[in-house]
């Protein structure tokens, strides 16, 4: 018998924040050792373009080019084509940036000519020389729509737009019922190699959910036989980046860890809370709590939060 121990991460993730995290796990385990699995609610046709923009999210982050002021978008970029497009009275509420265009242009090509999603990142992230295996939820469409008192609205126009100012009622992932699981999340959730699976500190409503609600895919994780570990987007009753909090708190939550805790309910082994919230963890039921610095500033923080999200993992395995 090998007496090899399971060294395979799969993380979950929606943009920013799991995408800071997702780094950190790339930067300590050996390559091809992370999967992460993308949120592809936020997907939208814009411009006759196809825009993944967690998936580029999360590739540009891996791959060291992702703009780092914003956390999406590429680093470095020119914005000609959105100029020109504004100076013709065309959409540029959503900023596309010259570089970032070209992905969106290859992506609906190949998606033309007929290849899925996950067989068109893998090629994109193989052309920006990523050793981890970037994985959209789903080949098929699935679009999140926001129930608000503004109506309901797309994600992008909800998010970007209107910049969350309407109040939310609720989610929607339109598609959701006929989707299938990426065949190759399913292949990671059954590899003897794999050790653990985190989800990012990403948001619960619309980052994460929306994966756990592709059919087969809660089961699939119910099923494992290994720790599951989520860091808490939520610190000290704020979302570390992005509307989370505000959407608690129009849903009538109040926003906190513990909150967290009960959102992934049996799916949690283990939640990592921050320093910040540290009092809570005597309250929060169920999983076990780690404490540690979850705010990621520097590709250091990144590092060292991967590693306590592993060892905690693995203390968890015992
Ligand atoms: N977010 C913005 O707030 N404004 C934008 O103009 C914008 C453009 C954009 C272009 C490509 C891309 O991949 C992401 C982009 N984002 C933009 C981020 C994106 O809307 C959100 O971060 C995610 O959908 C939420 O995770």
């Amino acid at each position: 018998m090998s007496d090899r121990r399971p060294s395979k991460i799969l993380a979950l993730s929606g943009g920013v924040g799991g995408a800071k995290l997702a780094c950190g796990l790339y930067a300590v385990l050996p390559p091809g050792g992370l999967g992460v699995l993308v949120n592809t609610g936020d997907d939208f046709s814009h411009l006759g373009l196809s825009i993944s923009p967690d998936l580029d999210t999360v590739m540009y982050t891996l791959a060291g080019v992702v703009n780092p002021e914003t956390g999406w978008g590429r680093a470095g970029e020119s914005w000609t084509f959105m100029d020109a497009t504004a100076a013709l009275g065309g959409d540029a509420w959503f900023r596309l940036g010259d570089k970032d265009l070209a992905v969106h242009v290859e992506r609906t090509r190949r998606l033309r000519a007929g290849e899925p999603l996950g067989a068109v990142t893998a090629e994109l992230c193989h052309r920006f020389g990523i050793a981890a295996e970037v994985m959209p939820m789903s080949d098929d469409a699935i679009a999140t729509l926001v129930d608000s008192d503004a109506g309901t609205l797309a994600f992008q126009d909800y998010f970007v737009r209107r910049g969350c100012e309407p109040r939310v009622r609720g989610f929607r992932f339109q598609g959701i019922e006929a989707a299938r699981p990426n065949p190759r999340a399913l292949a990671w959730l059954e590899d003897p190699d794999l050790a653990a699976i985190v989800i990012g500190p990403s948001n619960p409503f619309v980052s994460v959910a929306p994966i756990l609600a592709v059919p087969g895919l809660r089961d699939a994780l119910a099923q494992r036989r290994v720790p599951l570990v989520a860091v808490s987007p939520i610190v000290g009753g704020q979302a570390i980046k992005g509307p989370a909090a505000k959407m608690m708190d129009e849903l009538g939550i109040r926003p906190s860890a513990a909150w967290v805790a009960e959102q992934y309910g049996d799916l949690l082994d283990g939640l990592v809370i921050d320093e910040t919230d540290r009092d809570l963890a005597a309250g929060i039921h169920g999983p076990r709590v780690l404490v540690a610095q979850t705010v990621m500033r520097t590709a250091t923080d990144r590092a060292r939060l991967a590693g306590e999200v592993l060892g905690f993992a693995a203390e968890l395995r015992r």
